[in-house]
């Protein structure tokens, strides 16, 4: 591959970072985001480095998406929310705030009134962990 060493989510893939991983393969990775928007909310990458859809590749978005659909069905048994988005964020009027390549499984709540570009909460990282466990359960 082709890790970028100022790239967080490089570093997370590394084993540089901690993160709550739910599931890796040769191409992905995924694991809970940090400041959740709604309890369950995870990342899905592709291993390649590349910042956004224009330079990610297309083996890479594809192996990308797959998992993305895994980890979603996983997060649906556990969290059992009333929907789900799969989002994808491009450039800074976007709130692409992390220059890797990245789908949030993000579940959504009647009435959550969530704002699509959310601002960033520090979540609880006891709670984030449990649910981890429980989603990887699911997997
Ligand atoms: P975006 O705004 O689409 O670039 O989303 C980036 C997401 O990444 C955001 O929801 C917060 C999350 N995030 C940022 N830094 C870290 C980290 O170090 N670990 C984890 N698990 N998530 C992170």
């Amino acid at each position: 591959m082709n890790p970028d060493p100022d790239c967080i989510f490089c570093k997370i893939i590394a084993g540089e970072i901690p993160c709550f991983k739910l599931y890796e393969d040769k191409a992905t990775f995924a694991f809970m985001d940090i400041n959740p928007a709604n309890e369950g909310h995870a990342l899905v990458i592709p291993r390649e480095h590349a910042a956004d859809v224009h330079a990610v590749s297309a083996e890479a978005i594809a192996a990308t998406v797959v998992t993305a659909k895994k980890i979603a069905t996983a997060v649906e048994r556990t969290v059992k929310p009333d929907g789900l988005n799969l989002l994808q964020c491009n450039g800074p009027a976007a709130a692409q705030s992390v220059l890797h390549f990245h789908m949030h499984v993000l579940p959504r709540f009647d009435n959550d009134e969530l704002k699509l570009n959310w601002g960033l909460q520090p979540g609880d990282m006891d709670a984030i962990g449990a649910l981890a466990e429980r989603i990887r359960a699911n997997l």
